[in-house]
């Protein structure tokens, strides 16, 4: 317990001096500019600046940065900050500028006193000003908006498009996902009915929630598919933005979704230090910049609360090491230009203050430690409080839709989660859902395949190459060990085996001489396939499926591949060995031996090859001591050693075998859930009342 509140009070400090190095650069380099510029050290001023085009657009010439911040500088205890900013805001902050805005950004940022055209993504902020003012028309336009899009959702699918033109409400853009242009929508409805109560936003967002889980969730993916023709998928790469899904998962109670499309983020954070902007459905950078957004922290946040697993504070801890190490610059925290160079951008956008120390500082934080009680609060989508206590108003205005109404047999429609109730007696709950995506990263990929069994409706499917090893089997390593001349055997890496290809355990494979393939990913014709005869393949993982690599090298004539991690640093002195499998499809025709090696010993196999030029190794089960065997030092190095298996002094492999799990379920299995409960008040964690 001790060790805990000390980790806690360390990490908090660090959160604190974290957030004071970002604030003070804001105040004393930017204020009263909207934004810092972090590299420049100065302020960002609209016009006065290279036009960034849409992201420019949240610039209103309020201090936005200023207000963005107010509310964190009270989570966080700074009350003469909070005062003193208060009193600044009040004094020179002007609405009257003419300039052009955001609605959405305003809105969730400032929510001003502007008359803004009511926009679906403002029910929260629209509703808490009526209730708050008296005056009910603020509410009462949002929850039109909301109206309007409810009736416009797609009714064979449930779902809606991202773009809506709002002068004829047309659909401009049907893609239909979780993540950008249509995140807040699906949160708002959820914390609408927590916020004010009232159960047709929630049966909305049921509604639309069953579609999601039944189109757009493949755990641990979230796709976009086309809203009139669901089962198809639209592009294959998802956006940063989804990455608060899961946090609205838990508020909905469906953990196992959301610990399997977090546990998928926090491997893509773990390849690139923080989330890019989009990302393949193969884990791949597909476009590189992140600028500090702060839903991964928010999904672990709630993900903490809802299971208590102290994983999350790692994941937590991770998120504050890497911001200090990749982004912290003299004058800020600067985003990321590009996930794969590190390089920065000028930038330190006003959500990074007022969300991101927010949910980092909650994590870490007790109940008891925080100055006011966060559970009753709701954070908007800028992860600003608004008092649940909102919800006991009379609501100023009502709908004439005929709305759908909850299935009796849906037991998540009016539940809570709570960690108690959802897994009393397995803290290991959220491990055993988390393990079967821990090696997923560079490995999985999307693929479209028809099945008979779903009707010939093309279904997104993972494939994930190293998942498909059943539960609890073990992961059996191979050798490769180097022969020829000067290694004579003492060289000896641990490699991972296939599920596919010569099984060599049962049949041992002879001496070859190893050469890299060209292309080195083998996921394009072989070019030196002449050269190649004969000789065991290297090529590097990645770009396209084992299975795919090895068809193709076998076919130019190698004898054997060993594959190379395409991920720096990797090592099988740290990372768990995996198995590799297929693509979906069969694979009786590769019958040549396979082994994979992390990129460290890979790098040492390339460097021995590129100095030597003939390198010879052995694919094995288990290490030859070929200095103490007679008969093999009389067989180097002549390049087979087929026939002298036995009388070898076999030694265990130094790397214990690690098991890998897959689970290929979705949903909770009927837990014992909270029937019956009116309504949901959120703060750290749901609270349900009757
Ligand atoms: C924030 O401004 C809000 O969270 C918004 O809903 C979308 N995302 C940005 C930060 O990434």
């Amino acid at each position: 317990m001790l060790h805990i509140l000390i980790y806690f009070i360390f990490f908090r400090d660090q959160i604190l001096e974290m957030f004071d190095h970002a604030y003070n650069s804001y105040m004393d380099y930017a204020y009263p500019a909207d934004e810092l510029m972090p590299l420049s050290c100065r302020g960002r001023v609209r016009g006065l600046e290279p036009n960034r085009g849409d992201i420019d657009d949240s610039l209103g010439k309020f201090s936005l940065t200023l207000i963005d911040t107010l509310d964190t500088l009270v989570l966080l205890n700074k009350l003469d900050e909070f005062e003193e900013a208060v009193k600044k805001t009040v004094r020179d902050v002007r609405f009257d500028n003419d300039i052009v805005v955001s609605v959405f950004e305003t809105n969730i940022r400032v929510l001003g006193y502007m008359r803004m055209i009511p926009h679906c993504t403002m029910i929260l902020e629209f509703a808490a000003l009526s209730r708050l003012s008296g005056d009910p028309i603020f509410e009462e336009n949002a929850r039109k908006a909301m109206d309007v899009l409810w009736e416009k959702r797609q009714r064979g699918s449930d779902l809606v498009g991202t773009v809506i033109n709002i002068h004829n409400g047309d659909w401009v853009r049907r893609d239909s996902g979780v993540g950008a242009g249509i995140d807040s929508y699906y949160e708002y409805l959820m914390k609408a009915y927590i916020l004010l109560g009232d159960k047709v936003y929630l049966n909305r967002f049921n509604t639309h929630y069953s579609a999601i889980m039944k189109y757009i969730s493949q755990p641990p993916l979230l796709l976009n598919v086309h809203m009139h023709n669901p089962t198809v998928n639209v592009r294959s790469w998802m956006d940063s933005l989804l990455a608060f899904f899961p946090g609205l998962q838990v508020l909905r109670g469906d953990l196992k979704p959301a610990i399997e499309t977090h546990e998928m983020l926090y491997q893509v954070t773990k390849q690139h230090n923080f989330l890019p902007e989009a990302f393949t459905t193969e884990f791949r950078v597909h476009w590189g910049q992140h600028p500090l957004r702060p839903e991964f922290a928010e999904s672990t946040y709630f993900l903490y609360k809802a299971t208590g697993d102290p994983y999350y504070l790692k994941v937590g801890q991770s998120i504050v090491e890497k911001l200090n190490t990749h982004a912290r610059v003299p004058c800020g925290f600067a985003a990321v230009q590009d996930v794969r160079t590190g390089t920065h951008e000028d930038r330190m956008d006003s959500f990074f203050l007022a969300e991101m120390f927010k949910y980092l500082y909650l994590l870490f934080s007790e109940k008891s430690q925080l100055p006011i009680n966060i559970d009753d609060y709701i954070f908007t989508t800028e992860a600003h409080l608004l008092p649940v206590s909102l919800s006991t108003t009379q609501p100023p205005c009502h709908t004439n839709n005929t709305e759908p109404q909850a299935h009796e047999d849906d037991l998540f429609s009016y539940s809570c989660p709570s960690a108690q109730t959802l897994f009393p007696n397995n803290p290991t709950f959220a491990k055993t859902i988390r393990d079967s995506y821990k090696y997923l990263t560079g490995v999985g990929r999307a693929q479209q395949a028809s099945s008979d069994s779903q009707k010939g409706v093309y279904k997104l499917k993972l494939v994930a190459e190293v998942s498909h090893t059943p539960e609890h089997e073990e992961v059996v390593p191979l050798i490769v060990q180097l022969i020829s001349p000067p290694f004579l055997g003492q060289t000896v890496f641990t490699a991972g085996p296939a599920k596919f290809g010569t099984d060599l355990t049962k049949q041992q494979h002879g001496v070859s001489s190893i050469m890299k393939s060209v292309p080195y990913t083998a996921c394009g014709p072989i070019e030196n396939a002449v050269e190649l005869q004969g000789h065991i393949a290297l090529a590097l993982r990645g770009d396209c499926m084992f299975a795919a690599k090895a068809r193709r090298l076998q076919e130019a004539g190698a004898t054997g591949v060993i594959f190379i991690d395409h991920r720096e640093g990797s090592s099988s002195a740290d990372t768990p060995l995996f198995q590799m499998v297929g693509d979906g499809e069969p694979t009786d025709d590769i019958t040549v031996p396979l082994a994979f090696l992390f990129s460290k010993e890979g790098a040492t196999l390339t460097a021995a090859l590129e100095e030597h030029h003939n390198v010879d190794v052995l694919l094995l089960p288990k290490e030859k001591q070929l200095g103490k065997d007679p008969e093999s030092r009389l067989l180097l190095p002549v390049t087979d050693l087929r026939s002298e298996n036995a009388g070898c002094a076999m030694e265990n492999v130094s790397t214990k075998p690690r098991l890998y799990h897959l689970s290929s379920s979705r949903g909770i299995t009927s837990p014992p859930l909270v029937k019956g409960v009116l309504s949901c008040i959120v703060g750290t964690i749901l609270i349900c009342t009757k």
